[in-house]
């Protein structure tokens, strides 16, 4: 029970309660206070590390007395909450963000000034919360910047990976792993030790019917693993709201030790218990856009999806009401299939341990649950095998038959004469071994399935999910197209763009409401505006060169078109392409005639992005795009005419810099594999122009930037099916731009041919399966028309500011409106103030 402090008594508390700082005298002392006592150090010991912690300390105290009214404030109003379940919170850092959203970010510069250093070099020391693999884990992220900035009620709930992703090094041209111990000193959580779950693994069912003749189960034995609540503030934009975000760690139960064990002298395998438990959440999957199916990630997930659902029912037990009433007070949204065990543990919650009826039950689940699918590559989609669900949770997988059993029931009710499309739908593969679909348990189980831009939407509905729609009609199915927060993605990472934004707007209000940006267009043809546009482009871009020269020791010129492609390394977002792209760029540089040279545009190509440690080819990719550079960067012919970059461990901090700089940024997946993309959103936002196919978001982009400030190019996603057959049954004509690309490759210009021989086969002999092949010679002229087009700056920066001026719906407060309204039904709450 939680502890009140009796009526008579809270006068005093009151008395004393915080006051935050308010000012940049107030803040200094705050500073000067937490370096003196909380890091016990003195101004003749306070290094930027110390600094950064003292000004960190300072930010949370604000920042958890907002909490704390946020959490009270949402008790009393007994309102509907949203939970928001995600294996990734890709958050990067938080103090600038605290800073910036409580408004005191200039406050604290003085006052760091004061002090003796410089904001930036204080802001550099925090480590990036890394927890997270690519757009999934940051679309999460800004999610929770959204909700808290728009007031909603709202949880997010995942892991406290020990280990984030992997930092990145480049060695001799290839990738190399570091593990990310990121934890050494976090400010930005706190421990709830008295917030614990006990975690049940492994064991049996033991089946029996009570006195009146009902079936009971009852899962026994196994193991007992405890979660332990994290809690990280989420402060909103503006606003005293601040939720939380409540990651759960893995220990031993019981304590530190098993004591038994301890003392009968068996103090090794008491330790190795111990060991095991904390390894549930140690390190997170480093896989983008592919799933495994090791046993430790399904451990992960139903460790973190029974804790936060032991959380939510017990907060919703606090109210008092009936189970009915459940789906009225909870709206729990499922980020991809990672948390879809919590469906069948709602189930076993209501049915096994509260007693309700099956179908009572099942629909207080179904009105709970919204499903958010992000892919439809086959290699990503869940599958767990029968036998390992079977031994880790076998009452979840008795469970899941009888979900399926009533399930397929109702299919058949409906179809009675299709025979096949029970084998197709069903929940269990009969596969060899039999597999659990995870997707398809996640459909079942909830009221609102969504995609996450419109053409992946329609394809999930006319492709994976066809049978579904058939089931259950459309109306189940719907799209929610991402979007970014405004904040982070142009107040923080470019704070001279926003404010030369916020002087043409009427202030800073475009940053809670996007679509003021619109005001922006008119200014695309003032000449005096253009040119304070254009000057911090450039500084952007001098930034992120001081930046390569500082990691690489490569020097660029500023005054060249930048042209970036950073997101994770995958053949379906074809980095090789590009890659191709560029040497066909050198090859045609180093033919002309010196005179001819000089009259050409100066290029930078940019690259960043991680490769899953187990993926082979994107990790030749990677290799490909340095040693190219290692060749191009020293050539005497070529100068600034082309330079390649590969930076390394490309993350959120450094999508910070990054981002603002880029002239052209590239979204060139094969049509139909990108499920949104975001990053093509933040560039464009920050008034870079896009290279791309008709993938993803970038479809509704163009739409609303408008086709003459993009730069479209390839086949349709219509298209990909027969362009795939024709190379494996017909011919597969080579485009020959790319062939002479592949000789040079192959006369050994870019080091040892063998080592880049599957990138070429995979064209040549192997199908050629993401249509480099077919997309190549458009992807080629595309990047003509960008350089004319950049030769007349005038326009340039025109488009660019219109683009800018278009970008309103892609932000993430607009997309969390839309889950709200149409998923959810929740309101936000109002705030005092
Ligand atoms: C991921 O980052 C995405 C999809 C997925 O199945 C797994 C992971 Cl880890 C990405 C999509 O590839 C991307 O197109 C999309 O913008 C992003 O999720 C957010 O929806």
């Amino acid at each position: 029970a939680i502890a009140s402090i009796p009526e008579p008594q809270r006068a005093a508390w009151e008395k004393h309660t915080v006051k935050n700082f308010e000012d940049q005298d107030g803040f200094e002392r705050e500073v000067v206070r937490h370096v003196e006592t909380t890091l016990a150090r003195s101004l003749f010991n306070c290094d930027e590390k110390a600094a950064y912690a003292a000004t960190s300390l300072a930010f949370r105290d604000r920042l958890i007395t907002d909490w704390n009214r946020t959490q009270q404030q949402q008790t009393f109003s007994d309102t509907k909450r949203v939970y928001y379940l995600s294996l990734e919170f890709l958050m990067g850092r938080a103090l600038d963000n605290a800073m910036l959203n409580v408004g005191l970010k200039d406050t604290a510069k003085a006052g760091l000034a004061d002090l003796g250093f410089r904001i930036e070099d204080i802001i550099t020391q925090e480590n990036d919360a890394a927890l997270g693999n690519g757009g999934l884990g940051r679309l999460a992220a800004c999610f929770l910047d959204s909700l808290a900035s728009l007031n909603y009620p709202a949880w997010g709930y995942g892991l406290r990976y020990r280990y984030g992703i992997f930092k990145q090094e480049i060695i001799d041209g290839y990738q190399v792993e570091v593990p990310d111990y990121w934890l050494d000193f976090n400010p930005w959580e706190f421990p709830r030790h008295d917030v614990t779950v006990d975690i049940q693994f492994y064991g049996n069912v033991r089946k029996s019917t009570d006195a009146n003749g009902k079936n009971i189960a009852a899962w026994e034995g196994g193991e007992v693993v405890q979660a332990v609540a994290y809690d990280v503030p989420i402060p909103g934009y503006a606003t005293p709201t601040t939720n939380n975000l409540r990651l759960w760690s893995s220990k031993a139960s019981g304590g530190e030790f098993d004591f038994q064990k301890f003392n009968n002298g068996d103090y090794e395998s008491s330790v190795a218990d111990q060991q095991r438990a904390e390894t549930i959440s140690a390190v997170l999957y480093p896989n983008d856009n592919l799933e495994r199916g090791k046993e430790l990630r399904l451990k992960q997930q139903y460790f973190w999806v029974a804790a936060s659902l032991y959380d939510i029912v017990r907060r919703f037990k606090k109210s008092k009401r009936r189970w009915s009433e459940f789906p009225e007070q909870v709206a729990i949204q499922l980020n991809d299939t990672h948390p879809t065990l919590a469906i069948v543990e709602l189930q076993r919650i209501l049915v096994d341990v509260e007693g309700l009826p099956w179908d009572q039950a099942w629909k207080i689940v179904t009105n709970t649950f919204g499903y958010t699918n992000h892919t439809v590559l086959p290699e990503a989609l869940e599958k767990w095998p029968v036998s390992l669900l079977q031994n880790l949770l076998p009452r979840h997988l008795q469970i899941i038959f009888d979900i399926n059993l009533f399930f397929l029931q109702l299919v058949e009710k409906k179809f009675p004469e299709d025979r096949d499309i029970l084998r197709r739908v069903s929940i269990v593969e009969e596969s060899q071994p039999k597999m659990i679909r995870m997707a398809y348990l996640a459909i079942v189980g909830s009221h609102k399935v969504n995609g996450v831009a419109e053409l992946h939407s329609d394809l999930i509905q006319t492709t994976i999910f066809k049978d579904f729609v058939a089931i259950y009609g459309p109306d189940k199915f719907t799209n929610v197209t991402n979007g970014v927060t405004p904040r982070r993605w142009l107040h923080q990472a470019n704070p001279r763009l926003s404010e030369l934004i916020a002087s043409k707007c009427g202030g800073n209000g475009f940053l809670t409401d996007l679509t003021k940006l619109a005001k922006l267009e008119q200014f695309a043809g003032d000449k005096e505006f253009r040119k304070e546009w254009a000057e911090i482009k450039y500084a952007n871009k001098v930034r992120l060169a001081k930046h390569i020269k500082n990691t690489l020791g490569v020097t660029v010129n500023p005054a060249s078109l930048f042209d970036i492609q950073v997101k994770r390394i995958h053949e379906y977002k074809r980095q090789q392409m590009n890659i191709f792209g560029v040497i066909h760029r050198y090859l045609t540089l180093k033919k002309m005639s010196p005179e001819e040279r000089k009259k050409q545009l100066p290029r930078v190509s940019i690259f960043g992005g991680k490769a899953a440690p187990g993926y082979w080819m994107a990790k030749q990719i990677i290799h490909l795009i340095n040693s190219v550079g290692s060749v191009v960067n020293n050539d005497a012919d070529i100068g600034d005419l082309l330079k390649v970059i590969f930076l390394e461990d490309y993350n959120v901090s450094k999508a910070e810099i990054i981002c603002p700089a880029s002239d052209i940024s590239e979204h060139i997946s094969t049509a139909g594999t990108e499920a949104s993309g975001t990053s093509n959103m933040k560039f464009v936002l920050n008034g870079g122009l896009i290279i791309g196919t008709c993938d993803g978001a970038n479809i509704e982009i163009t739409r609303e930037v408008g086709e003459s400030n993009i730069f479209l190019f390839g086949n349709l996603s219509e298209e990909v099916e027969d362009l795939r057959h024709a190379h494996t049954y017909g011919s597969h004509a080579i485009d020959s731009d790319l062939d002479a690309v592949f000789q040079e490759i192959e006369k050994g210009t870019f080091g040892t041919p063998h080592d880049f021989g599957a990138l070429v086969a995979a064209v040549r002999q192997h199908g050629d399966y993401y249509l480099v092949s077919d997309d190549f010679h458009s992807y080629i002229e595309t990047h003509r028309l960008v350089d004319e087009a950049y030769r007349n700056q005038d326009e340039w920066v025109s488009k660019c500011i219109t683009a800018v001026a278009r970008m309103g719906f892609f932000s993430s407060d607009r997309c969390i409106n839309e889950y709200a309204e149409s998923i959810w039904n929740v309101e936000p709450l109002p705030t005092k103030e």
